[in-house]
């Protein structure tokens, strides 16, 4: 007949008793709230298991270490880190928005997709992301009027 404790937890945050484990079955719960996997994403739990009913004078014991892995949620949103800076680029990508966010990064937590809210009435600018750097292409996708009489002038000589 076994009885299981939890000797020790590490790191001790954001409390030094994240996890209680059932002592008959060996279960492992959580008893605090703030996992946060930008915060602590891994804990390591050294478990107890003692025999003959987890008597202190006749049981034997024998340890273990438990590894916990805290998984992602999306609890951050995208923060831009720097000022656009626009360059002079006519046809292409004028500019390159980035942004950080603590999420686990390459998932839909992680993933920017960029709107244009106000200021572009007629849809001249469009703003993919580039998929490995998370970053805001913002790009010319409708020359104006002007741009295209240069460019069928250039075009004539
Ligand atoms: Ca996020
Ligand atoms: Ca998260």
């Amino acid at each position: 007949m076994l009885r299981y404790k939890i000797l020790s937890q590490n790191p001790e945050s954001p409390s030094s008793n994240m996890f209680t484990i059932n002592n008959k079955t060996g279960g492992i719960i959580t008893v605090a709230a703030g996992l946060d996997r930008e915060k602590v994403p891994q804990y390591t739990l050294i478990i107890q298991a003692t025999d003959m009913e987890g008597n202190p004078m006749y049981g034997l014991s024998n340890t273990a270490t438990a590894v916990i892995r805290v998984t992602d949620i999306n609890d951050n949103p995208p923060e831009f880190t720097a000022e656009m800076v626009p360059e002079n680029a006519v046809n292409v990508i004028v500019a390159n928005l980035s942004v950080t966010d603590k999420d686990q990064p390459n998932t839909p937590a992680w993933n920017a997709v960029y709107k244009i809210t106000g200021g572009d009435p007629t849809g001249r600018f469009s703003v993919p992301t580039d998929p490995t750097t998370n970053e805001g292409l913002v790009t010319v996708v409708k020359v104006s009027n002007i741009f295209k009489f240069l460019f069928q002038l250039k075009e004539m000589r």
